[in-house]
């Protein structure tokens, strides 16, 4: 079917865009808009034409798939289309419903004449993509909405919905019910008007533009962080009010190369696409019918529990939220409650919401109020016994076809499924802490687990705005078995050399939100020291972290308790580093007869990423990640890894997989590494030998 329509009503050709899923300009739409303005430049029975997409989208804008590839620039490109647009002697009707976005709307720009419905969402968020709008739209949309507006519009690249806009010259006529009589009647309304009204030919001005500008530099290059973008913009619109037209775009046209090829564009763009990839199965195909969730229950009020029961009724779905003691619920409903209120406090909820949602919330210390929820996730103490115990309860009280998820953050999730008797309805759902707030949520598949129960709970995870991501069954899943890598390589790092403020500031340079140890004191240290206890009794011949040992032993368990890897003082989280924690350090260097170096941070970042990075690869080669970019995302979701860089895999593949293969055979050489630790895994190995990469 064709990806563009012709037809003409009457003396008015119609020009419908259809290119699923969202009218993306790829190459086929883009010559399917040029022959059909061509087909009406020599018509001469039509008078006008009118440009149409469909009610979802008028266009979603560029195709960022042909991003970095020929077909972005095959013409006819975007510019093309637009002279055409401008030069036609014929007026062009924009007929705009759904998103107009990006190129979308810049399309729209370069028609003579816009009508649009109320409720067409508006944006250019090229910034969102680490670009800035490349087809004229700093030029033309601050000719048509003012300096303010626009500038605002495309530094943000947030949606506005048409009727917002309505009073600017942006639209010439709003639409009321059917959108194409109504672009129809005013094509024929304008078919005659001359000259033909060109957005490039309206003046703009910006008053005190210097200082205007000045400003808003200050504002923008506040909150851009790593981000070349947004200031990129702002130098746009400020050449859109102070230079002519073509100097304008030339500005632009520069801005976006330069943005474009650059590393942060390409990790946005990777983050777009990888957020839409971790959605897909391969082989749970997207129409399987789902379980209906009408209703939650959670098993623990402690922080993950009250977490993980908000999420639920932040979406209005009613949960149930069980504890083994009065006030132990008391106190869970008790942070529920602060989290709103806090909330309130700073305008982003209000007071009536907040009581709708504790209404949702329903405390109990009964199992048997549990058995009608359609799901029930479990977020009690990380002990295989407990676990046991809760799922035996929940085989017995929840009615057929509940799903029945463990919050587990390392256990053996196939041996939890079969704590009851229908290990097809249990699956993982490991949020992350704090549960209300972190997008991240890996869902662990076991080798039983039902597929219409994974398609359930990726759905709900979308539902309960999070990101869902797949994890396979292996001890720590995806996440936590990588960062148990970087962690422990944090610790050599130590009795080599480092202290833990220099390996913390090292990595935050890089743009991590916490270093390892900061992370730890957050976290608390007695929670790593319980994992790694049980890591040692399973396997007895374990290097132990003795450096690590001895803080826990000395009860330094971080904020928690006031001192860890730093100490702090009451009620404040700086964290100060403490000489006994570099005595202890100085120690365990000594005794393990280690002469400290001093080491670079470039080598401790190296050694931290690539210890994620090697071990992500081994996760994607065992089939535990679906896919290199659904580790990217669960890092840039779960772990503050930071954005601009796209991810661990894609860090990788950017500093070249030869080079990253080539330093992990260097740190091999580290007496200290434990045996095989730096070997590259063979798919590491084996793409960097092909020139190839991850992503
Ligand atoms: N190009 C190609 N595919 C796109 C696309 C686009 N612009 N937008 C969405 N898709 C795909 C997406 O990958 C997914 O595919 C499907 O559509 C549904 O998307 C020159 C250079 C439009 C609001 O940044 O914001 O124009 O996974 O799951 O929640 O100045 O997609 O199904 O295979 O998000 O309903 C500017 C980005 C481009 C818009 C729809 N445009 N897209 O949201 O569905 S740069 C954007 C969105 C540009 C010019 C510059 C959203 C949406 P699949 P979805 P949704």
């Amino acid at each position: 079917m064709s990806v563009c329509a012709y037809r003409s009503e009457g003396d008015i050709a119609v020009i419908s865009m259809n290119s699923p899923p969202v009218n993306g300009l790829g190459l086929p739409l883009r010559q399917g808009i040029a022959e059909g303005l061509a087909q009406a430049a020599r018509d001469p029975a039509i008078t006008a034409v009118v440009l149409t997409g469909t009610p979802k989208a008028f266009s979603g804008g560029a195709d960022i798939r042909e991003f970095n590839s020929p077909l972005m620039l095959a013409t006819p490109n975007l510019h093309d289309i637009i002279a055409t647009l401008e030069a036609l002697q014929k007026p062009v009707v924009a007929a705009i419903s759904g998103v107009c976005l990006g190129g979308g709307l810049e399309l729209a720009l370069g028609c003579h004449y816009r009508v649009a419905l109320g409720d067409a969402q508006i944006a250019l968020p090229e910034v969102k993509l680490g670009l800035l709008p490349g087809g004229g739209g700093t030029q033309r949309l601050p000719r048509l909405v003012g300096v303010q507006t626009a500038l605002e519009m495309v530094v943000t690249g947030e949606m506005v919905p048409a009727a917002k806009l309505a009073g600017t010259a942006l639209f010439d006529e709003m639409i009321a019910g059917d959108l194409l009589a109504g672009a129809l009647a005013f094509a024929r309304k304008v078919a005659g008007t001359r000259p033909l009204p060109r957005v490039r030919d309206r003046a703009l001005a910006q008053p005190d533009a210097a200082a205007f500008f000045a400003a808003a530099r200050a504002q923008v290059a506040k909150k851009a962080g790593p981000f070349p973008a947004p200031l990129k913009c702002l130098e746009c619109i400020e050449a859109a009010a102070t230079r002519p037209f073509d100097e304008g775009m030339e500005v632009e046209r520069k801005g976006f190369e330069f943005l474009v090829n650059g590393p942060e564009s390409r990790a946005l763009r990777h983050a777009f696409f990888g957020e839409r990839a971790a959605a897909k199965i391969p082989d749970i195909p997207d129409d399987t019918p789902l379980r209906p969730i009408h209703s939650a229950a959670v098993i623990g009020a402690g922080t993950m529990g009250g977490g993980i029961a908000m999420n639920f009724a932040n979406v209005g779905i009613p949960v149930r939220l069980l504890e083994v003691k009065q006030e132990a619920l008391d106190r869970g409903l008790a942070v529920i409650r602060k989290n709103y209120e806090n909330q309130v406090k700073k305008g982003k909820l209000t007071q009536e919401k907040l009581d709708q949602r504790m209404a949702l919330i329903q405390p109990t210390l009964s199992y048997a109020d549990l058995g009608q929820a359609d799901i029930v996730i479990e977020a009690v103490f990380e002990d295989m016994d407990v676990k046991k115990a809760v799922f035996e309860q929940l085989d017995a009280v929840m009615k057929r076809g509940a799903i029945l998820a463990s919050n587990t953050s390392t256990l053996d999730l196939d041996r939890i499924a079969l704590f009851t008797k229908r290990p097809q309805d249990v699956v993982g759902l490991h949020f992350f802490s704090p549960a209300n707030v972190m997008r991240l949520l890996e869902v662990v598949r076991g080798k039983q687990t039902a597929k219409d129960v994974m398609a359930t709970v990726m759905q709900l995870g979308r539902r309960i705005r999070k990101l869902p991501v797949v994890a396979g069954v292996c001890d720590g899943f995806v996440g936590n078995r990588m960062i148990g890598k970087y962690s422990a390589e944090a610790l050599v790092l130590l009795e080599e050399g480092a202290l833990p403020q220099q390996v913390d500031a090292a990595i935050e340079k890089l743009g991590f939100a916490m270093g390892p140890f900061r992370m730890s004191d957050l976290a608390g240290n007695d929670v790593s020291w319980y994992i790694r206890k049980r890591h040692y009794a399973e396997h007895p011949g374990m290097r132990r972290a003795l450096i690590a040992d001895r803080i826990c032993e000395l009860g330094r368990n971080g904020q928690k308790t006031g001192k860890g890897w730093y100490s702090y003082q009451p009620g404040d989280r700086t964290a100060h580093p403490d000489p006994e924690v570099e005595k202890i350090i100085l120690d365990v260097s000594k005794e393990a007869g280690v002469t400290r170096r001093a080491i670079p941070d470039s080598e401790i970042v190296e050694r931290l990423v690539y210890a994620l990075v090697n071990e992500g690869a081994r996760i994607v080669e065992e089939g535990i990640a679906l896919r290199a970019s659904d580790i990217d995302m669960m890092y840039l979701n779960g772990y503050g890894f930071p954005l601009h860089l796209g991810g661990p895999m894609l860090y990788a593949d950017m500093q070249g997989l030869d080079k990253v293969a080539a330093r992990c055979r260097e740190f091999a050489k580290n007496p200290l590494s434990a045996p095989g630790f730096w070997e590259p895994a063979p798919l590491l190995a084996k793409l960097a030998a092909e020139g190839k990469t991850f992503n």
